[in-house]
């Protein structure tokens, strides 16, 4: 059993939290990569990458579309609520990077919030450079297209191959930066550890003397860059941590 002691969450400490696919399964979303990782026999690669867009559109928006109707029927679990509650009392010591893209930890009502790989319920034009915008149309049959210019809207996702915001980067290094002098803490939780940048972010924080704490369910490929692993499930696991 995994040592489940409260962080010491003392006068001044900053925390930076990253989040992944495990935090979001007690809400009933399905990971990546437990199980297969595969969806109805297509690898994720395969629906989520602008080789695959391009190849076939209509069956990236049925994955999009079936994951937008799944999301819309889940709600935050324990382990948001606990991040939630974390920033409410840390303020400005605060920021939550998440790879999730289901919004659930705004749901829950984190706002100081870096959506990594992007929105589910967003949607940008492929074609023009009008603004992304809130979104929960679902797209079985055709696809849908740019009222302005025509081309083919996507969802606003950092699909594999592709860049993430670089105003999202700079957040998270900003963060990471004026956190020197001050104790910082990086917590991550339920992350396989295989997809950068995020994966690397663990490192990036040890050289900036961060105390680093994992919450996974199994040992994810970069463990070994923890100074604190504890192997449980996040909803249970985070409300213990931050007690
Ligand atoms: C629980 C639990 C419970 C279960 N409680 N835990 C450096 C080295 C090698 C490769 C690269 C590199 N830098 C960039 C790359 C290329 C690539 C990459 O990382 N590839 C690797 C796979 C090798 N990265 C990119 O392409 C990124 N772009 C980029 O870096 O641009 C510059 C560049 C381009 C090209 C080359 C080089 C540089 C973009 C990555 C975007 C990823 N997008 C996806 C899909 C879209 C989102 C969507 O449709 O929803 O985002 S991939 C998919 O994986 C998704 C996730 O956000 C992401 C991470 O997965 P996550 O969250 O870790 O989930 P799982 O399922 O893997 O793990 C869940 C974990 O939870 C498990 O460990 C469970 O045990 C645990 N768990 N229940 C606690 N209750
Ligand atoms: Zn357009």
């Amino acid at each position: 059993m995994s040592d489940l002691s409260p962080l010491r969450l003392d006068d001044g400490v900053r925390v930076l939290a990253l989040t992944g696919a495990g935090v979001s399964a007690e809400s009933g979303i399905p990971t990546f990569r437990d199980g297969n990782g595969l969806w109805e026999s297509h690898r994720v690669e395969d629906v989520a990458s602008p080789e695959g867009f391009a190849r076939d559109p209509s069956l990236v928006w049925r994955f999009y579309s079936l994951r937008r109707e799944a999301a819309a029927s889940c709600a935050p679990n324990p382990g948001h609520r606990a991040l939630a509650e974390l920033e409410a009392r840390l303020g400005e010591r605060f920021l939550l990077a998440t790879q999730n893209v289901d919004g659930l930890h705004r749901a829950a009502g984190n706002e100081r919030l870096v959506e990594m790989h992007g929105n589910l319920f967003t949607t940008r034009c492929s074609g023009c450079d009008r603004p992304p915008f809130r979104d929960e149309s679902l797209h079985f049959d055709a696809i849908p297209r740019c009222e302005r210019c025509g081309a083919m809207l996507r969802p606003h996702i950092v699909w594999f191959g592709e860049t993430l915001d670089p105003a999202d980067l700079a957040r998270i290094e900003d963060f990471i930066h004026e956190s020197r002098g001050h104790r910082l803490v990086f917590l991550a939780a339920g992350t396989s550890g295989v997809v950068y940048p995020a994966a690397g972010l663990v490192e990036v924080c040890k050289r900036a003397g961060a105390e680093t704490v994992l919450v996974n369910l199994e040992a994810p490929a970069n463990v070994r860059a923890f100074d604190r692993v504890i192997e449980g499930r996040s909803g249970a696991v985070l409300p213990a941590l931050f007690g």
